[in-house]
């Protein structure tokens, strides 16, 4: 006997099939919503019914949320799944759906309202006795307490957005000098994003890990969690390859922070499955950071080492369910490994790649699990989130998952947009990856996008200030004697490839005259903000030359080395691209 008999997943791409999954094992009817931009997509033609709620923005169809209530009802779904971005994190929305009589598949709205503001949520957590990052509980409110408490604290100190979360509005303040700057474009972004300026301070903990405990909780009061999950390896707060268990953390250390979980969680009076994040400091001390107050796009490495279906959790516990397992029954084997397959430039900044995926091939075989929405054909939109798809691998431990892998990365075949599975490889072979280290600094440095780039797509690609040998490599099939080979032929490049890759140089400033090492080149698109140096000046390595704001992220752009600006070519309010020499410093 079904839960429910129709639920609708208010969400697209690879979350909205994973949820289908779950629901349709569970015997209950799936209901698609789609943009205009999402006829033809794969989570369309998964669920059992469909229905068109708008046009191709977010604004207008999958945060549409009156137009997903109204949806709810013609299809006659008792529930809704939110999947995570989009309404996932919206108290107001998970009410709406409670006052129409739709059940939630998610936290009750008050705990959604209490975590979304991180300066109630630390609040919150000291008073519940879960240890917060040293600093304050209530709004900072001007650049003098930020030094006075940068003192008391000690340098450096983190400003963060109140509203924000997942690092957005962040910032690193290292002396007294710095307070002003940071203190007003960390308010100005969290006024620009979320609509509130408000911000906090803590201490900045230098090499941190960033470990995250799954949590879950029924109405029938059982909170339990699934262990850790490491997802130190990140681009700009964005998570790029996750695993559990943490190579950092023991048993010990688990049964600490999974208790410091289930107390976080039943502080805010919690239901549903959700996650603690917190910093794993050098010398063992955990700290509460925020909780996601949903599914996360990480809970399948989470999965494959317990056996469970965390979304089955949560749509049992919103029917009134008791979990299934309690936590003496949850048993961690294995470890697991996550790689995002987002489609992004790696030699390019990481930007998003858009496109159409001509051809289309999943890796298989044992321990390995895709999650994924789209097939060969599918056009990755630039409208939404890049990711293709979630590889997930399975093995006896981290170097058996960390092989199996690279194996199955081997496997993919992804044609017609650039994606980050040479990253992953690249990545996965490093030795700070095999040792389990915090990799910090390592998926910015130049050599690694290079190497990306080169395994992403079977040609060398040289760090910017190398000589390109003319020649293209690509990759054939030949038979001699039935005996099959895959050979490199190395051919000269075509003029027109040739003039398109000086272009790109020139852009990156390599060949630009007077410039080479000492060009300071945007390192993405945007728009100058501030600019803090004048033609002629001296300044120190590491000082802010200006500040480009690109996606409403204030970005400090730094001087390399110490010496004499040359060549300023940006001014306040002028647009910048990736690439562009901002100035040189000789
Ligand atoms: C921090 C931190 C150091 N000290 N907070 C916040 C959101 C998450 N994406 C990373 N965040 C951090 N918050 C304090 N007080 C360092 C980071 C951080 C980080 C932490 C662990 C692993 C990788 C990281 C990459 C960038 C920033």
């Amino acid at each position: 006997m079904a839960v429910f008999s129709k639920a609708l997943v208010a969400n697209r791409g690879e979350i909205a099939i994973r949820a289908f999954r779950t629901l349709r094992e569970l015997g209950i009817g799936t209901v698609a919503v789609y943009s205009e931009a999402d006829r033809n997509a794969a989570h369309v033609a998964y669920a059992d019914e469909a229905y068109l709620i708008g046009g191709p923005a977010p604004a207008e169809s999958y945060l549409n949320q009156q137009r997903i209530l109204e949806t709810a009802g013609r299809a006659g779904a008792e529930a809704i799944h939110p999947g995570y971005g989009f309404l996932a994190e919206n108290g107001d929305f998970a009410r709406r759906c409670e006052e129409r009589g739709i059940v939630w598949i998610g936290p009750p709205p008050e705990a959604i309202d209490a975590m979304g503001s991180k300066i109630e949520a630390r609040e919150r957590m000291r008073a519940a006795g879960v240890p917060i990052v040293p600093g304050v509980t209530e709004p900072v409110e001007s650049a003098d307490e930020v030094r006075r408490l940068g003192d008391e604290l000690g340098w450096p100190i983190a400003i963060k957005a109140s509203a924000g979360g997942g690092g957005k509005g962040l910032k690193v303040v290292r002396a007294a000098a710095d307070a002003e700057r940071a203190f007003e474009s960390a308010r100005r972004e969290g006024e620009a994003y979320f609509a509130d300026p408000a911000v906090y301070v803590e201490r900045y903990l230098e090499d941190p890990r960033h470990v995250e405990v799954q949590v879950l909780a029924d109405g029938h009061g059982n909170v339990i969690h699934l262990g850790e999950r490491d997802c130190t390896i990140q681009r700009r707060h964005q998570k790029l390859v996750e695993e559990t268990p943490s190579p950092a953390v023991d048993e010990t250390l688990r049964a600490r922070i999974g208790a410091i979980a289930v107390d976080a969680a039943r502080a805010v009076g919690y239901r549903s499955a959700g996650t603690i994040e917190g910093l794993l400091s050098r010398d063992g001390e955990y700290f509460f950071l925020e909780m996601n107050t949903r599914i996360q796009v990480e809970h399948t490495v989470t999965e494959m080492v317990t056996g469970l279906d965390v979304i089955r959790e949560q749509v049992l516990v919103a029917a009134g369910e008791p979990l299934s397992v309690l936590q003496e029954d949850v048993r961690l084997s294995g470890h697991a490994i996550e790689c995002r397959i987002n489609a992004e430039d790696v030699a390019n900044g990481f930007l998003p790649a858009p496109g159409t995926v001509t051809r289309y091939h999943e890796p298989a075989g044992p321990g390995v699990r895709v999650d994924s929405g789209v097939v060969a054909g599918s056009e990755i939109s630039a409208l939404y989130d890049p990711m293709i798809a979630k590889l997930i691998v399975h093995g006896v431990d981290r170097e058996h998952a960390r092989r199996r892998m690279l194996r199955a990365l081997d496997e993919y075949v992804v044609d017609g947009v650039k994606t980050l599975i040479g990253f992953h490889k690249a990545l996965l072979t490093h030795p700070c990856f095999i040792e389990g280290a915090t990799c910090h600094g390592l998926v910015e440095s130049e050599l690694m996008a290079a190497r990306a780039a080169e395994l992403e797509d079977g040609q060398p690609h040289l760090p910017a200030d190398a000589v390109a040998a003319a020649v293209r490599e690509v990759v054939r099939s030949v038979e001699v004697d039935g005996r099959r080979f895959e050979v490199r032929v190395l051919r000269p490049e075509p003029p027109f490839a040739e003039l398109a890759r000086r272009r790109r140089e020139r852009a990156r400033g390599g060949g630009a005259a007077g410039a080479g090492k000492d060009a300071v080149i945007s390192p993405m698109q945007g728009t100058v903000l501030a600019v803090e140096v004048a033609e002629g000046d001296e300044v120190e390595s590491g000082q802010v030359l200006c500040i480009v704001e690109a996606m409403k992220m204030e970005n400090e752009v730094h001087a390399h080395r110490s010496g004499r600006v040359g060549e300023l070519s940006v001014a306040p309010g002028q647009p910048v691209t990736t690439g562009q020499v901002i100035c040189v410093i000789g």
